[in-house]
């Protein structure tokens, strides 16, 4: 038997998958990580790849408070631009994007796969209400060609954050 194609073949799922299904499955929401053959890197990619629109790509941006050092978690719709101004407001101090180096350390996985859920540590979370509107999300699930579907009525289920505009 050739080892090397049997691997090849049988590639498990990557700890970062398994990670954010386990989550998810202990949350008792019956929501499932699908990998795809094409990347999900952006929320465009992730459109085509999965065949839903841009809007419907819920975008996990990771931002850093400059006085307090924290970490903030937006999720935002795929369409919507994170309005900053706006954002260092309602957390009441100046804020920056976050390095790749930055969402890794306080996240645990890598840009282009920043789940909602599953972090590290638990990060201040706010939620574009442009979400709210669509019965038919896509998140990433860990890695840029995971990801998994949820509907607006499960963002409350599994995610304590508030509800903002962030345009
Ligand atoms: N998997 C897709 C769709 S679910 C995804 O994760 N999209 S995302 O928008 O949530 O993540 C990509 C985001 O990472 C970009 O919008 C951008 O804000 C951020 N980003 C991309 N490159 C960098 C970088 N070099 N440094 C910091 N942030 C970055």
């Amino acid at each position: 038997m050739n080892m090397n194609l049997n691997s090849e073949s049988t590639k498990k799922l990557s700890t970062s998958i398994q990670k954010v299904q386990a989550a998810l499955s202990a949350m008792g929401l019956n929501l499932q990580v699908v990998e795809l053959p094409s990347s999900t890197r952006t929320a465009q990619e992730a459109a085509e790849a999965i065949g839903c629109t841009v809007p419907q790509i819920m975008k996990s941006l990771v931002f850093r408070a400059k006085e307090s050092g924290k970490p903030i978690l937006v999720l935002a719709s795929g369409a919507n631009r994170v309005n900053e101004k706006r954002l260092s407001e309602i957390v009441a101090e100046p804020i920056e994007k976050a390095t790749a180096d930055f969402v890794r350390e306080k996240t645990g996985f890598v840009i282009g796969g920043v789940p909602p859920v599953a972090h590290r540590e638990m990060i201040e979370t706010y939620i574009d209400e442009d979400l709210l509107q669509y019965e038919e999300l896509w998140a990433a699930a860990g890695t840029p060609n995971a990801v998994f579907r949820l509907s607006s009525a499960d963002i409350e289920r599994m995610i304590n954050g508030r509800t903002i505009s962030v345009r």
